[in-house]
């Protein structure tokens, strides 16, 4: 009898526990994207960073990966020329080390976002080049070993696949991109290195002309470890998962990883419900990161930003959009849910 009562509670402690595993034990989605060996990151904005705690929370828990959005670009980590600002993105890298995330330093080339001593004089390309070296060297030795992966060159192409007008292009010439290379693998050589751009993720102009410029660098024995495709997107504008498939499988045969690294994805000027959308959206977000689980080059997913709250696109179109995996009430969206069951049953 007794052997009975001890068995019988046994079996009933087992179903309680499980029990309140189903009902309590629900898993956040950088440890459902953590089983999968996958990063999912967002992109961090340093003024909900600074003063709204459940911004903090749910990036924290949820994802294991961040870039940071805004405080790494030219202008505001090097504002003069004697002068570096590192005060903020310190802060961001301290709460991703301390929570276990990865950081994706963002991003040390680009057209945009640059401080007027460098817009407004001119320099000659002895100057200017050792002023993009001292740059990339100063930021990438700053954070070496805390950035696992560096965006070096940021859109640096048109659509038609020439080279895009740049400050660095007319001054240096195109060899800007592969010395950028070089000077951040000096100074970390463990970084990985991207380059990153949008619209790239299709067989197109733009595309082939990356592929060939990033191909003839590994060739040279260039340190470039990857391709960065942003991926912002619209409900509107169905993408071909083939041909990106495709894309992405061409790095592969040359030896170079792809990381998503900005995706959203707007709703807007859609004739459907809004819950059609949200759905159409989750669609969007879960082909995307099936296309990455099956291609072995393919391991991170970064959104650009953590809730719709402070998304950049309606500062950009001038309207109300919803494009992340988090509402503005920090409420998890269709498209969270649709990439966390993949994740779950892969
Ligand atoms: O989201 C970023 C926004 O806050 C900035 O004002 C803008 C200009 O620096 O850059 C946005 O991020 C861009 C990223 O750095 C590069 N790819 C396109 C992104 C959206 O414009």
């Amino acid at each position: 009898m007794k052997k009975k009562i001890f068995l019988f509670s046994v079996l009933l402690l087992f179903f309680m526990f499980f029990l309140f595993k189903s009902f309590y034990g629900k898993h956040y989605l950088r440890e459902v994207a953590s089983k999968n060996n996958f990063l999912i990151g967002a992109s961090v904005s340093s003024s909900p960073f600074l003063k709204d705690e459940q911004y903090k929370i749910t990036l924290k828990n949820e994802f294991n990966l961040l870039t940071i959005e805004d405080d790494m670009k030219f202008a505001r980590i090097h504002p003069q020329r004697n002068t570096y600002n590192f005060l903020i993105p310190d802060l961001i890298v301290e709460f991703a080390e301390e929570n276990e995330m990865k950081v994706r330093g963002h991003t040390l080339v680009w057209h945009a976002t640059l401080p007027d001593w460098i817009k407004d004089k001119k320099y000659t390309k002895e100057e200017l080049s050792s002023i993009l070296k001292s740059h990339i060297q100063t930021v990438v030795s700053h954070y070496k070993g805390k950035v696992y992966t560096w965006d070096v060159v940021n859109e640096a192409y048109n659509d038609d696949g020439t080279l895009r007008d740049n400050i660095w292009l007319r001054t240096i010439g195109p060899e800007y991109i592969e010395l950028a290379f070089q000077w951040a693998h000096e100074a970390d050589p463990n970084a990985l290195l991207f380059y990153n751009d949008y619209s790239n993720e299709g067989l197109n102009q733009k595309s082939d002309a990356i592929f060939e410029m990033l191909k003839s660098l590994k060739k040279r024995g260039v340190s470039i470890d990857g391709v960065g495709f942003q991926m912002h997107s619209s409900i509107t504008y169905e993408k071909n998962y083939e041909v990106i498939k495709e894309n992405i499988k061409r790095y592969k045969d040359i030896g170079l990883e792809v990381h998503i690294t900005e995706m959203d994805v707007k709703i807007q000027h859609s004739n459907k419900s809004q819950k059609e959308r949200l759905q159409q959206q989750a669609e969007m977000y879960s082909k995307t990161l099936k296309l990455c689980l099956s291609s072995s080059n393919c391991s991170s997913l970064v959104t650009w930003g953590v809730t719709d709250k402070y998304s950049w696109i309606p500062n950009f179109t001038g309207e109300e959009d919803s494009p992340l995996l988090f509402d503005e009430k920090y409420r998890a969206k269709p498209s969270y849910e649709a990439i966390y069951k993949l994740f779950q049953e892969n």
